[in-house]
């Protein structure tokens, strides 16, 4: 009996800390949340790579250059990397605006499908010109590639759907900077949150490529990230997550519990900063995945205009998207 309270209660750590962090009355201290920046070298290490050279489609896919990243990894936690918003402002638009005009519409999965047949759910929220914030709140996730199914948790080539071209190539960047050059994006989830969601404990062991690395990219409000251990015995780490930071979940950090148990309202808008220049095609030729180059340069620069940007502002001061992406078959694998 006192073996199985032992256990009990050692198995909760993980529970208890996401039940501590997402608590509204009383509030949690946020002293123990790691801010990467700010944080001491017991906990936190910024790392500089041993060779960097720069990538050529990195601005035109809305990334700073290369050189300039700061990546950090975690002394309790091998295998996560973090790396602080190398995202230029233009970048930061282009992506929450792809997240919210473009994925959520048919083929890709919605949470909302099962109660409406939406076939454009950001086209829907503006039907009656005014916008319907109700219908905006209600999609939590959409899904791309392989769907990911909540309830089997198996991927299957009938349930699957063209991988966007523009976040193939953004994560075949990030892949090959960290030295992961046969990463391939198959399938990603694309998760928003308003100012009182969360995402409970769990840990994505669906993708039959437990080797490869997920790639997390974080815009709008922020978020705190719990990160434990591969059961939920172990005590995890709060990390303050903001606006264009990537968390990625490499080797032993792949499979571990993770969780948000709170969005936080953003002290900074990267979004807005106003160094917005126009990217240039000069480097159009090196893409791997981006089939009309001049077209997606194109769609890119649309996002100086404020006016037209009005919207996704509106839209990204009340909350957060995240995309997760992920190779799910093997070297040489086809199919499943
Ligand atoms: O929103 C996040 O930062 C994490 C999302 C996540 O864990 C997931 O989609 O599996």
């Amino acid at each position: 009996m006192q073996e199985k309270q032992n256990l009990l209660s050692v198995e909760d750590k993980f529970m208890k800390s996401f039940k501590y962090y997402k608590s509204n009355k009383p509030k949690p201290s946020l002293e123990d949340v790691i801010d990467v920046e700010k944080c001491a070298t017991d906990k936190v290490n910024k790392i500089t790579p041993d060779t960097c050279t720069d990538d050529p489609r990195a601005e035109l896919l809305g990334l700073k250059s290369i050189r300039t990243w700061k990546i950090y990894t975690f002394v309790r936690h091998p295998g996560l990397l973090f790396i602080r918003n190398p995202f230029t402002t233009l970048g930061q638009r282009y992506w929450v605006r792809k997240c919210l005009e473009e994925y959520p519409r048919k083929p890709n999965k919605l949470n909302i499908d099962i109660e409406m047949n939406v076939e454009d759910w950001w086209v829907e929220c503006f039907k009656n010109s005014e916008c319907d914030r109700q219908l905006q709140k209600k999609l939590r996730w959409t899904t791309l590639g392989y769907h990911h199914n909540w309830d089997t948790k198996v991927y299957t080539e009938q349930n699957k759907s063209l991988f966007p071209l523009d976040l193939a190539e953004l994560s075949d960047i990030l892949a090959k900077y960290l030295g992961y050059s046969n990463f391939k994006a198959e399938a990603a989830i694309v998760n928003y949150y308003h100012m009182n969601s969360t995402l409970s404990a769990h840990t994505d062991h669906s993708e039959v490529n437990l080797e490869a690395p997920l790639f997390s990219f974080s815009f709008g409000q922020s978020a705190i990230f719990l990160i434990g251990g591969q059961d939920k015995s172990v005590e995890p780490s709060a990390i303050l997550i903001k606006s264009g930071d990537i968390v990625v979940m490499s080797k032993e950090a792949r499979l571990c519990y993770h969780a948000v148990p709170k969005i936080l309202p953003s002290a900074e808008s990267p979004w807005e900063e106003v160094e917005i220049s126009n990217v240039s095609s000069n480097s159009i030729s090196s893409f791997k995945y981006i089939s009309q180059p001049e077209e997606f340069v194109g769609t890119m620069n649309e996002n100086i205009d404020n006016e037209k940007w009005n919207r996704f502002r509106n839209y990204i001061q009340e909350s957060r998207i995240n995309m997760n992406v992920r190779q799910v078959l093997n070297e040489n694998q086809n199919s499943i």
